[in-house]
């Protein structure tokens, strides 16, 4: 048994959440397939594995479940991190993840990291829209960080509905009820995004930072998994040495 978890490879559990047509299955299918596509909505498998770095990051999508209530306790259970994801231009879906999701989120790790995402963005702010090209370029070498703000072609047609201080006031009733230490829970600004999945933006950048604050927990779950063995290999030592001790 203990072989067996010492062969195991690190593995952290990341869920999205969120109301059905926010866009969670766009968002990533954007970051791990680096594409978008309009007619995704029944297309959605179980969960997709990212490699990042040396880490295995396996990141849960609903598989499109959240639509009949069939989401039970187990979705989230051992996540170290939960994505729940608004539609920026539907005030309802940011209800929704406190009045229907957070409730399943019980299970998840304690010291889980929430992250709130507002997606569809290109909808409202131009410097959401026509970033794909530039992101593009970014894929083909250029290493800047941050993507220019292009000309708006034209002034938004939707309407903003969520702004962000609202998404950052949910964050920070979050960490007040689940009584998140301080310490572990980063500030609302790290962990409340707007992006787009249809153009990009913003996306890259959430699930970075999502990796580089679990990056602790990832270590701390390989220390897990290989202390065991390294104490009863200390044991069998220990074992040998004792009879020449006793006598
Ligand atoms: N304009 C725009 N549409 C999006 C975006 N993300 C998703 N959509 C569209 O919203 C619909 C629902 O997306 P989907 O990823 O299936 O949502 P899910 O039910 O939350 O998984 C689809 O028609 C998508 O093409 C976005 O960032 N911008
Ligand atoms: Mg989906």
């Amino acid at each position: 048994m203990h072989a067996q978890r010492k062969m195991r490879k690190p593995d952290i559990k990341m869920v999205i959440l969120g109301d059905m047509n926010v866009g969670k299955t766009s968002l990533l299918h954007r970051y791990t397939e680096r594409s978008f596509k309009d007619t995704l909505s029944t297309v959605g498998g179980a969960f997709f594995l990212k490699q990042w770095g040396p880490y295995n990051i396996s990141i849960w999508d609903t598989a499109g479940r959240e639509q009949f209530h069939g989401l039970g306790s187990m979705y989230c259970r051992g996540a170290a991190a939960v994505i729940l994801t608004y539609d920026v231009t539907s005030w309802q879906s940011l209800v929704q993840l406190e009045e229907r999701f957070l409730s399943l989120t019980d299970s998840a790790n304690g010291d889980c990291i929430f992250a709130i995402v507002g997606n569809k963005a290109d909808l409202t702010d131009a410097c959401a829209r026509d970033v794909a090209p530039k992101a593009v370029r970014l894929e083909e070498g250029d290493e800047s960080d941050h993507l220019e703000c292009p000309t708006p072609p034209h002034t938004p047609t939707v309407h903003k509905q969520v702004m962000r201080e609202d998404a950052l006031a949910l964050y920070n009733r979050i960490i007040h009820s689940k009584v998140l230490e301080k310490r572990t829970s980063p500030p609302a600004e790290d962990v409340c995004f707007e992006t787009s999945a249809k153009t990009g933006y913003n996306v890259d950048t959430l699930f970075e930072t999502l990796f580089e604050l679990l990056l602790p927990s990832i270590i701390c779950t390989q220390t897990q998994v290989e202390s065991p063995t390294v104490c009863l290999e200390d044991y069998e030592e220990m074992k040998k040495k004792k009879p020449v001790c006793c006598t």
